[in-house]
């Protein structure tokens, strides 16, 4: 994982950014489907109250070091999509992190209540969360990427073929 804002790696086309190093435990489902799928990814720690300035120096260059999709994930009064939001043109996809004692309804609520005028993706809290953002980057990127379209179709093939018609 990276640690530093000038370290984005040139061949990422996805970041993955959070609020807490505590907050890695669940958003690494997010790197290992997008690895899974052939879609290279990079992952930092920023915060959006604590790191203001990293999340500001990371932006400015994100889009041009060749991000294409940005997935955040953060728990409590999760600001760090919106914020992210607000200072690229770049997709965000938000996932509220259950980190605090309300379990994730706050980080969603946060996450979900933008106001009309900078939008974030929001998905559902926690892992699936993490899991489904990570698909969805993976479908942004479809759309001019035929070989990530056909490994997507493939990833979704096994899920139904691993699903057994009775249950064992
Ligand atoms: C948010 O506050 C982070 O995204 C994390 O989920 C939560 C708690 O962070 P720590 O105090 O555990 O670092 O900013």
């Amino acid at each position: 994982m990276a640690n530093s804002e000038s370290d984005i790696s040139k061949q990422a086309r996805v970041a993955i950014i959070m609020g807490s190093q505590r907050d890695w435990a669940i958003m690494e489902t997010a790197q290992k489907i997008l690895s899974e799928l052939g879609i290279e990814s990079d992952a930092w720690v920023i915060s959006a109250h604590r790191t203001p300035q990293r999340l500001t120096a990371f932006l400015a260059t994100a889009e041009e070091d060749g991000i294409e999709v940005i997935i955040a994930g953060a728990g409590a009064a999760a600001h760090l999509a919106g914020v992210t939001a607000a200072h690229t043109l770049l997709p965000v996809l938000g996932v509220p992190l259950p980190s605090s004692d309300l379990k994730g309804m706050d980080a969603l609520l946060a996450t979900v209540q933008m106001p009309g005028g900078i939008p974030v993706a929001t998905f559902s809290i926690g892992r699936a969360g993490a899991k489904n953002a990570a698909l969805f980057a993976a479908a942004i990127l479809a759309r001019g990427d035929l070989a990530v379209r056909e490994r997507l179709a493939k990833f979704r093939e096994a899920q139904s073929a691993a699903v057994p018609e009775r249950p064992v």
